[in-house]
């Protein structure tokens, strides 16, 4: 069954193709400083979003007709689903997809038949792997669908729930070492709260961070190779999420002794619910060296929640690429389109006008700022900047050779009085457009 029927796969044609259907940037063998574009990105699409979701919102009921949505027995509507997205992921021609446990795999009436589901639908998924030659970049568990997590799994009142969540954890985990994931994704769904009055805070993040060891441990007891990624995000569906930003998350592994067991799954969208850029979310997790992976969705600039938009901000994009070239690029993370259409966009091609064109703005923005490594004026600007810490005064005090009494006694004697200097964000400004521009 070809359920993408009037679709070829999609080709580069280059910046002046005027086929909607084709790429006229992402050159996947392309060679951008050394690496293909392919290798650069890493990109993924994502089960939830682009095969599961039906067009429902708040407001309205399911509003797309999909050619894999059909087949009364839930076990075959599964599959249909699972051929389908690798049927999509084969034409678009990217090399990693993301799913969910419950995206691929339906819930039983059992806890034992929701997971010889998963194990049986992971088998499909890998030989559909296998015949399109495509990768994981991230399994994870739906803990916040069904009732039973509506107060959390982990930090639920009820430690039951708390077991029941280790089971699915546990089996999503395993399904994801089976197919060689590259990572393995932890977003606190319903790990928050609505209102304190009854939510005993502390007590929650206990059993949070107590969730989090007895992962880690099963981890290295199995092996699993890949990376573990928290995904931050502020709020929704809680009023307060306890992952509220990369700051918050780290804080929180320190805590508990996790902070080398896991990085950040930085999604662009949650980056600015939290009143933060994407670029400060990622800037912030290299510079704690928690960085792991991107979800590459935007929200609304003038919406409130999560419209899990395609990417389109090209200035932003090439700043946040230069962050991830300057830093030695994706290690075991990529680009996942944690991305929808809107509701009114309901038919198969919009799913890959959408994907073609959130792919053609990363490759435009990896091209800019591969432009801006090159001749690296942001950093020369930088070393300038920063130099004082390399000369003696600097460097005795950061080697712990001063004390407040020394110090004192340092500036006073000599009679300094330090002048400013511009900071010149203008002209760095430019720096950047100039470079988006090329
Ligand atoms: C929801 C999150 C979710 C994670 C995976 O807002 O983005 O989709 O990426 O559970
Ligand atoms: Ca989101
Ligand atoms: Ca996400």
């Amino acid at each position: 069954m070809e359920y993408f029927k009037n679709i070829n796969n999609i080709k580069y044609a280059g910046v002046n193709s005027e086929n909607p259907l084709s790429f006229r940037y992402y050159d996947p063998h392309k060679e951008v400083l050394g690496k293909t574009m392919q290798e650069h990105l890493r990109l993924a699409v994502c089960f939830w979003h682009t095969f599961c979701w039906q067009g429902e919102d708040a407001f309205g009921r399911a509003i797309f007709s999909r050619t894999w949505v059909g087949k009364q027995d839930p076990m075959e509507r599964a599959k249909d689903r699972v051929l389908a997205g690798f049927e999509f992921i084969n034409k678009l021609g990217v090399p990693f997809f993301t799913f969910h446990d419950r995206d691929v795999s339906p819930e039983g009436d059992t806890l034992k038949e929701s997971l010889s589901r998963l194990h049986q639908m992971a088998a499909v998924i890998a030989r559909e792997m296998e015949n399109g030659k495509k990768r994981l970049l991230w399994g994870t568990a739906n803990l916040f669908t069904h009732p039973r997590y509506a107060a959390g799994a982990a930090t639920n009142p009820n430690p039951e729930v708390f077991a029941y969540a280790v089971a699915q954890v546990k089996a999503a985990l395993d399904v994801t070492h089976k197919l060689k994931g590259e990572n393995y994704v932890l977003w606190g769904g319903r790990e928050g709260y609505d209102t304190l009055f009854n939510t005993d805070l502390h007590r929650e993040l206990d059993q949070y961070g107590r969730f989090l060891s007895m992962l880690v441990d099963y981890k290295h007891k199995i092996g699993f190779k890949g990376a573990f990624l928290i995904e931050p995000k502020p709020c929704e569906p809680t009023k307060h999420q306890y992952d509220f930003d990369s700051a918050n998350v780290f804080a929180f592994l320190q805590k508990y002794g996790l902070q080398n067991e896991f990085k950040m799954n930085i999604e662009a969208n949650h980056a600015t619910l939290a009143g933060h850029s994407f670029a400060h979310e990622v800037a912030y997790a290299f510079a704690n060296n928690i960085f792991g992976s991107v979800d590459a969705n935007r929200g609304d600039p003038q919406l409130g929640w999560d419209t899990d938009q395609f990417p389109l901000d090209l200035q932003e994009l090439t700043y946040v690429m230069y962050l991830i070239l300057k830093n030695g690029g994706f290690k075991t993370g990529g680009f996942n389109f944690d991305a929808k259409v809107r509701r009114q966009s309901i038919d198969l091609e919009d799913l890959f006008y959408a994907h073609i064109c959130g792919i053609d703005v990363l490759a435009r923005a990896l091209l800019s700022a591969a432009n801006m490594i090159e001749n690296d004026n942001l950093q020369k600007f930088m070393t300038d900047r920063y130099q004082g810490w390399g000369d003696n005064l600097g460097r005795d005090i950061l080697n712990n050779e001063h004390t407040f009494e020394s110090l004192s006694q340092y500036i006073l004697d000599n009679s300094i009085e330090p002048m400013p200097v511009s900071g010149r964000q203008e002209l760095l400004e430019f720096e950047l457009i100039r470079r988006v521009l090329y």
